[in-house]
């Protein structure tokens, strides 16, 4: 039963005008925008607030399992208008505001994004919160209350410069303080023994405090709850110094507490190795593993049962202190013997790989370690010994080698389940970085393939499609998205297609139209629209989608008059801010789309844009308007992607390799309606096995031949022609994934695409099928498997 069908536009009206009066102590005649804003957004989450409370009350009356998700990321976006989806509550909100002379939208994008991650991680890690409250699964997401998410991106004279997040400088009106809910966090100190047993006495410790957030799942039944920990002092205030006189050093101990939730760390795929970022980890893993105690022991007496009731799901190995932590508090807090409590701990913890590149994987000096943790370190050491005992195990195979504790290794050992995020991704676990720990511990490493939140990526930003799929196959597709194959039946229907062209064009028209406004570019909507939004990183090659830019504006200024399919190249997204080789390539794109977007000669036929601060309310406008998904990445780099997953099911055909979740997507969609190119993971590791790979690739290619030369000559940088100097020099040299041997394979894909392109009612018959096969990779299905497979946690639906 859900509760907001009954509630009438009038009713809403009225709950919204009582909090524009006394929540904001507005008149409306003088309500700004934001003012609204607040007002709807506690009207929709007063809406909230019931099934949050019967979903607690009947997760507390079933004693079954309950989930933990900890993460340092949550990339959530915006809230307000996820809520009113699930709600149901959309159209009555467009309805009380249009009275009112107030815009829905522009209410809806005056909320900023809650950009409290990188990339796909921290992505997938709300698209799981959001599937969990559909499935009505009981579970709690743990992370940190940063007070500036990711930075923003703008571009000056090509380069990205990059500012401070600063989302909290307004009240955050879904978020509940809980100010009883507070937990010392420990830190550094010494360890000493008192009968025997080890005591830690911390030398500084700061306090977690609990900051709640509902989530509410398909149609309001549902809610978990987002626990975001801020840190505060334990020591208010120096009163001596401030009387003293000395009012800063006086504030200096609370300086120092919140420095721990101030900022996310914006490197996605390497480790600094900062103290600040394990300390950061330390403070997430044990301020929930604190909570969760708490709960457990109010409820139940008898610690022994605590891996039947408990299930903590480590989202990467930055929370794989877990293991340690949960041991420390169970032996040092809670009295069980070592054995007792590494069982326990083992039976609750389990842990998800996002990654196999070298440079991403923790791994934290001993010195470090034992100086921030002095106590975990020396449970690190026995676990580890334990752990090469057990195994008879190699040093390569050891939490700590060479003096580093690598929490891959450490996060595996402690976990029931240790899972991929993809079948190639998993095999590939299984093989490679953990061939010799799954030989030792067979069976550990399992496949959850991912998933995207349907709701989010196809019902609220593409009500074009949401209308055409309910009129075509009926209600009901939002939380059972396997329905979408229905589709298939319709294929062959001329209307059905034509629907689905009128669809996308609406999209792309009112994707153009935001680009006009923000850059004034100009974008013709019957040109293939183009896109490759993620995170810059070479393995992802958005350098391959430029010399293909590069080489296609080439050829149509050589012969102008030929049959082109316009494209406009769109591409998004920011470089870690020590990443130099990234941020080199945003230069090159902006130069390239500089120099192409002002060519008469090419005209309508080539445009390319890179719109700054790629983010998830960016994604929700662009990923609808999309026909072409670039999924380029080095075959064996990608873990999943879930980007290529919101593209499909928005009726994008995909240009990808056998990368990731492009395996699956294909097999789903069929090999006909997806356009493959470039070596395969094992080709790739057979390339790398020729040492000058790139200069017999580039000698063998005539366009990358005049690619290259072009960016020598300094074609897209005539006022500092040596700019991409270095970047040609390192393809030449060293192309370290393989852009230069995939090249052709690309080119001639394209080129297909390009002939698919131009007849229009076979790409979207094409585009219908790619839908028709996207129901897999709705993250309820992926959760479902985690449930099933991982937790043995039950829905209460
Ligand atoms: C590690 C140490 C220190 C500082 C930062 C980090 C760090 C932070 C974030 C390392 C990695 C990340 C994020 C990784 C990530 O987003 N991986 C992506 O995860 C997606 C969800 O499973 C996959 O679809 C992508 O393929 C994978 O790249």
């Amino acid at each position: 039963m859900n509760a907001m069908n009954d509630l009438s536009a009038e009713a809403l009206r009225a709950r919204i005008m009582q909090h524009l009066t006394f929540t904001l102590g507005k008149d409306k005649s003088h309500a700004s925008i934001y003012d609204w804003r607040m007002a709807v957004s506690y009207s929709v989450r007063d809406l909230i607030v019931e099934p949050w409370f019967a979903a607690t009350r009947k997760t507390y009356e079933a004693q079954g399992k309950r989930v933990y998700y900890l993460s340092m990321e949550f990339l959530i976006g915006r809230i307000l208008e996820d809520a009113m989806v699930n709600l149901n509550l959309r159209d009555t909100m467009h309805e009380v505001l249009e009275a009112e002379g107030i815009a829905l939208d522009d209410v809806i994008e005056d909320e900023p994004d809650a950009a409290l991650g990188n990339g796909g991680l921290g992505r997938l890690a709300a698209c799981f919160l959001e599937s969990m409250s559909t499935l009505a699964c009981p579970a709690y997401g743990y992370g940190i209350r940063y007070e500036h998410g990711l930075f923003k991106q703008t571009f000056e004279s090509g380069r990205q410069i990059e500012r401070p997040e600063d989302w909290l400088n307004q009240p955050h009106p879904w978020e509940f303080e809980r100010p009883e809910a507070r937990y010392t966090i420990p830190f550094k100190g010494s360890v000493g023994l008192i009968d025997g047993k080890p005591i830690w006495k911390p030398g500084e410790s700061v306090y977690a405090r609990a900051y709640d957030m509902p989530v509410v799942g398909w149609q309001g039944k549902w809610a978990n709850t987002l626990r975001l920990w801020g840190a505060h002092p334990t020591d208010l205030f120096d009163l001596d110094r401030f009387n003293s006189g000395d009012h800063t050093a006086a504030a200096a101990p609370e300086a120092l507490a919140r420095t721990l939730s101030r900022v996310l760390y914006p490197e996605d795929a390497t480790d600094s190795g900062k103290e600040l970022r394990l300390k950061q980890e330390f403070f997430l893993t044990s301020a929930a593993l604190q909570d969760i105690l708490r709960r457990f022991l109010s409820e139940y007496d008898d610690l022994g049962l605590l891996s039947q009731k408990v299930a903590i799901q480590m989202n990467d190995t930055h929370p794989a202190l877990a293991g340690p932590e949960l041991m420390r508090l169970l032996m040092d807090e809670h009295g069980l013997e070592w054995d007792e409590a590494k069982t326990l701990a083992q039976g609750c913890l389990n842990y998800t790989n996002h990654t196999l590149l070298p440079e991403a994987l923790e791994a934290w000096s001993t010195w470090l370690m034992g100086r921030i943790l002095p106590r975990h370190m020396q449970i690190i050491e026995r676990i580890d010994a334990e752990h090469q005992k057990a195994t008879g195990c190699g040093p390569e195979l050891c939490v700590i080698h060479h003096d580093r504790v690598h929490m891959g290794t450490l996060a595996f050992v402690m976990a029931s389940h240790v899972n991929g995020v993809s079948a190639l991704h998993s095999q590939l676990m299984r093989e490679t970085v953990f061939a010799d720990l799954d030989a030792v511990y067979p069976g550990r490493i399992i496949n959850q393939t991912n998933g995207v939140t349907p709701r989010r990526w196809l019902r609220l930003s593409n009500p074009a499609l949401s209308r055409l799929l309910t009129e075509t196959i009926g209600s009901g597709w939002e939380n059972d998205l396997d329905r979408l194959s229905e589709l298939s039946k319709y294929e062959g229907d001329r209307s059905v297609r034509d629907a689905f062209g009128v669809a996308k064009r609406q999209n792309k028209i009112a994707f153009a139209n935001w680009v006009k406004d923000q850059q004034g570019i100009t974008l013709n909507p019957d040109a293939m629209f183009d896109v490759q939004v993620k995170r810059m990183h070479e393995y992802k090659r958005q350098l391959l989608n430029v010399f293909e830019t590069i080489a296609r504006w080439s050829a149509i200024r050589a012969d102008p008059g030929a049959s082109w399919t316009p494209r406009v190249k769109i591409f998004g997204g920011k470089a870690a801010p020590g990443y130099f080789v990234a941020k080199e390539i945003i230069h090159l794109i902006n130069d390239v789309a500089d120099t192409i977007n002002n060519d008469p000669v090419t005209g309508d036929l080539l445009k390319v844009v890179y719109p700054a601060n790629y983010n998830v309310s960016m994604a929700q406008r662009l990923i609808p308007a999309a026909d072409l998904s670039e999924q380029i990445s080095t075959a064996g780099k990608e873990a999943s992607g879930t980007g290529n997953m919101k593209f499909t099911m928005n009726g994008a055909l995909t240009i990808g390799t056998l990368d990731g979740a492009n395996v699956e997507i294909r097999e789903h969609v069929g090999a006909d309606n997806f356009f493959l190119f470039g070596m395969t993971a094992q080709e790739v590791q057979e390339r790398y096995c020729v040492d000058d790979h790139a200069r017999r690739a580039i000698l063998a290619s005539q366009p990358l031949q005049e690619i290259l030369q072009m960016l020598v000559e300094g074609r897209f940088s005539p006022a500092d022609t040596g700019r991409y100097l270095g970047l040609v020099d390192a393809t030449w040299k060293h192309d370290p994934f393989l852009v230069t041997s995939d090249f052709d394979s690309y080119q001639a894909a394209q080129a297909d695409v390009d002939r698919a392109y131009a007849d229009a009612d076979h790409w979207n018959m094409l585009a219908l099928r790619n839908i028709a096969g996207s129901g897999f990779f709705s993250s309820d299905r992926t959760i479902k498997g985690y449930m099933a497979d991982i937790w043995g946690a039950k829905s209460l639906a």
